[in-house]
């Protein structure tokens, strides 16, 4: 079993956290260290350490991830601007937290992918 991280603490609501979604599958709440005017993690409830961990069983809750990720931005007026969606695995893409999250950042120009 994998170890719980802060995350499913949020999830719970245990912990506070600037919750702007949620529903049986996922939830989005707003990162405590932006990197742009809107930057929100949408996460599975159910823990799922990395992208690696991914099964068929999946699916459905990280389809949800879209479009959760969707309806926010639109939500947020950035979807006729734009915004990037990242999701890092392990080391070397910098992931912190180990249960997958989905970034949604927007509301300024953000630049070359790899800058
Ligand atoms: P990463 O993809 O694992 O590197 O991103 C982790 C993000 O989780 C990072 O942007 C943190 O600011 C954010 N975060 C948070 O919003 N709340 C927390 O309690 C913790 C991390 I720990």
């Amino acid at each position: 079993m994998a170890e719980e991280t802060i995350f499913s603490k949020i999830i719970r609501k245990e912990i506070p956290a600037e919750i702007l979604y949620q529903d049986d599958l996922v939830t989005a709440f707003a990162d405590i260290a932006p990197q742009a005017p809107t930057h929100v993690l949408i996460i599975p409830n159910v823990l799922i350490p990395t992208v690696n961990d991914v099964t068929a069983e999946h699916e459905q809750a990280l389809g949800r991830l879209f479009t959760v990720a969707r309806k926010l931005a639109s939500e947020a007026g950035i979807d006729e601007s734009g915004y990037r969606l990242i999701m890092n695995c392990n080391r070397d893409s910098g992931q912190e937290v180990y249960h997958i999250h989905m970034h949604l950042l927007g509301g300024r120009c953000l630049g070359p992918l790899l800058a």
